[in-house]
């Protein structure tokens, strides 16, 4: 399988995110994705290829204008204030609020943003543009031919709407992918969000449409960040009614009740009978987790990727979560190569 991967995610590095009420170091922190680089080249998954730019017209798809422009000059702005520490936001318009945009940097931070996860560093545009290209580059190579692509993107996407960043994420790099697809002639795609976490960035990118079906198994919004999206009742709206399926699960699922929400969820994108299909791939379902609540083991990450690959459709892999930093790329590259493994079985 060939893998997309740009050393530009090193230039996103937070400092410090509040969890439990104090100040910690960053959990998305760059080793995560040099450690499924590694796995990937120990494992010899395929060719390992730099991104090619398309530049930001598949990411205004997505995104809005605004938005993009904002964080596109948030540093520079931030840095006029002759600042050098994480721009953070701290505002919200929350209820009883008005979300009319504001002139200033951090009204508008707050403004685009819907929690304190996302710091904007001096390399953040660039590693979050990059990820971008590196899942649109591995998308293209699905478009020419190929069975499956790891776009092993960072900072992840799923979290980030079209004009919210949030939750460590900035630019949605799987929504993107799906969108090109889309816009290259495929008619329907389905994106299977298996990430610890509810993707609810991607979720409300294709709440209303009925191209793009979104199926997510995560921890309970009732206990689990993003807290606020993610229950098993949003089915999607007007046209997109049907094509959206949440399988919130509770804190301490193993690989039993996590994999009938899988099957749940291949049952669904079989009926709806994608063209290709993109999996927004977390492993912070992973025992080990630090921030995450479900005991997956590794090698449930090889079954994982053989249900997977028995959809018998394209398949676009793109990296979003995952915090044990020791075990991520074992758990990661276990998906890809268990799916490898039942497509040479077939
Ligand atoms: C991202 B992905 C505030 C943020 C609290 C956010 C978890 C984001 C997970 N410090 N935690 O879905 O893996
Ligand atoms: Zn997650």
């Amino acid at each position: 399988m060939l893998t997309i991967y740009s050393d530009d995610h090193h230039l996103h590095h937070g400092r410090c995110e509040l969890m439990d009420g104090q100040l910690m170091p960053c959990f998305e922190m760059p080793s995560r994705a040099d450690h499924v680089l590694q796995r990937v080249k120990d494992r010899d998954l395929g060719p390992v290829q730099a991104p090619q730019d398309f530049g930001l017209a598949p990411l205004q798809r997505i995104h809005s204008r605004d938005y993009l422009e904002f964080f596109k000059n948030a540093w520079a702005r931030w840095t006029e204030y002759g600042q050098d520490g994480d721009l953070l936001p701290y505002t919200w318009p929350a209820r009883t609020l008005r979300r009319v945009l504001p002139t200033s940097l951090h009204g508008q931070l707050g403004y685009y943003s819907f929690d304190g996860g996302a710091p904007i560093t001096a390399g953040t545009w660039q590693a979050a543009y990059s990820a971008a290209q590196v899942a649109l580059t591995a998308q293209q190579a699905i478009q020419q031919g190929a069975r499956s692509a790891f776009a092993l993107c960072r900072p992840p996407g799923h979290h980030a709407a079209s004009d919210l960043m949030g939750g460590y994420c900035y630019l949605n790099n799987a929504a993107i992918a799906a969108q090109a697809f889309l816009d290259q002639g495929h008619a329907k795609v389905a994106i299977i969000d298996v990430d610890y976490h509810h993707g609810n960035g991607t979720q409300s990118i294709f709440y209303d449409r009925s191209d793009v079906l979104f199926t997510s198994i995560h921890g309970h919004p009732e206990a689990e960040f993003p807290f606020f999206l993610g229950y098993a009742d949003e089915l999607g709206e007007g046209p997109g009614e049907g094509f959206n399926f949440n399988y919130p699960l509770p804190a301490g699922s193993g690989w039993d009740t996590w994999s009938a929400a899988l099957e749940a969820a291949c049952q669904e994108t079989e009926r709806f009978d994608a063209d290709v299909i993109v999996v927004s791939l977390g492993v912070d379902t992973f025992k080990d987790d630090p921030i995450s609540q479900f005991k997956l083991d590794s090698p449930d990450y090889l079954a994982m990727g053989q249900r997977i690959a028995r959809l018998g459709r394209p398949t676009l892999f793109v990296m979003e979560g995952g915090y044990a930093v020791a075990e991520i790329g074992i758990n990661a590259v276990n998906v890809l190569e268990g799916f490898e493994q039942a497509g040479a079985a077939q």
